[in-house]
């Protein structure tokens, strides 16, 4: 990790050096059903049965840790695409997923409207995010500004890939956050491509976190595949951002292992050692053993818990399947301010 925090924030007491126990478990858990429900969505695209799906294999440990330091909840969420298991850690229903999967009307994010995994629910304070590429940067911008002026101590996150910190709203998002001390952190998950582009070809800094130095703030890389360094570095930040003292951008160094999305081909861009040297890194595996060491995880309860995760799935993909689709008269709605007859007369 990069030495970039002032002393007083390391020094802090609320900045433990490792979850509690339950909480360990609780992580992963999530990242156990993230990759089952991942799995499962991507055979049911290859089955005909979805139209679409944004995998998330590989980025578990960085989304998992990130969600474990903050207050699911109570701090707000602007995700982007890839975020399925930061969705689960934070209290989305592996039904919920499913149901915007097959895009029916009981979708909680927007009633089978969405591109699937386009993750939004206010219960959960998880904002709507658009599939244009950074634009919830300056939202946690804004959602943190209206934080500080309520006096409240709830804290926003805007999460996001490498190639998003190339774009205009990167800068604008990250530097209003710094001139204005906002409570916000700024999680990229630095997996190496933009789909096809590797990151060299659109940034000329060796980290995403050199980028900090340009807006006056701490910027921290950390090893994404570790679930537990990833806690940590956002704990630091969060205790931060609610000590008043403004944002911090972190990247987590992470890979996935699977394509961009179920219509890409990764073998058209990075030959298959690439991706098993990374598949070796599996950051539940890494956890696993961690868990195995601390005695926290047997083989009976590892085993309990894969069945557990597994039969969530199935009846998720079960329910949602089984649902109603939206009612076509319903087409307009949202999209006009009156809702105009959705079925016009084109005789
Ligand atoms: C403004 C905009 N430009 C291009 C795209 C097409 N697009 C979708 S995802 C993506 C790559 C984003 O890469 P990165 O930010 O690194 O996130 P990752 O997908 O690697 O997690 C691109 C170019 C888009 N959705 N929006
Ligand atoms: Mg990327």
């Amino acid at each position: 990790m990069r030495s970039v925090n002032p002393p007083d924030v390391l020094a802090n007491p609320q900045v433990r050096t490792l979850p509690d126990a339950g909480a360990l478990q609780q992580m992963y858990r999530s990242m156990l059903l993230s990759r089952a429900l991942d799995v499962r969505m991507f055979a049911l695209n290859r089955q005909g049965r979805i139209p679409f799906m944004v995998p998330c294999q590989g980025h578990e440990g960085a989304q998992v840790g990130m969600v474990a330091a903050l207050r699911p909840g109570r701090d707000f969420f602007a995700l982007y695409y890839r975020d399925l298991a930061t969705a689960l850690a934070i209290g989305v229903t592996p039904r919920d997923i499913m149901l915007g999967a097959f895009a029916r009307a009981d979708d909680p994010a927007c009633a089978g409207r969405q591109m699937p995994e386009h993750f939004s629910d206010r219960r959960l304070r998880i904002f709507t995010g658009s599939s244009s590429v950074g634009t919830q940067i300056p939202h946690a911008s804004g959602i943190a500004l209206a934080s500080k002026l309520r006096g409240e101590d709830d804290l926003a996150l805007a999460s996001f890939g490498e190639g998003a910190t190339s774009k205009g709203d990167f800068h604008e998002g990250v530097n209003f956050a710094a001139v204005q001390r906002l409570p916000v952190i700024f999680f990229c998950q630095n997996n190496g491509y933009a789909i096809s582009e590797r990151a060299e070809r659109q940034m000329a800094v060796k980290s995403v976190a050199d980028r900090a130095a340009g807006y006056g703030i701490p910027g921290v890389s950390v090893d994404g595949n570790d679930a537990i360094a990833v806690w940590r570095a956002v704990g630091e930040a969060a205790v931060r951002a609610r000590a008043g003292e403004g944002p911090t951008l972190i990247e987590a160094r992470t890979y996935r292992v699977v394509p961009h999305t179920s219509d890409d081909d990764d073998r058209a861009y990075r030959s298959r050692e690439e991706v098993a040297e990374w598949r070796r890194r599996d950051p539940i595996d890494r956890l696993k053993r961690f868990l195995e060491e601390e005695r926290l995880l047997d083989a009976a309860t590892d085993d309990q818990l894969r069945r557990e995760v597994a039969e969530a799935v199935e009846e998720a993909t079960g329910a949602a399947e089984a649902a109603p689709l939206p009612d076509p008269a319903t087409l307009a709605r949202h999209v006009y301010a009156e809702e105009p007859d959705a079925r016009p007369d084109l005789s």
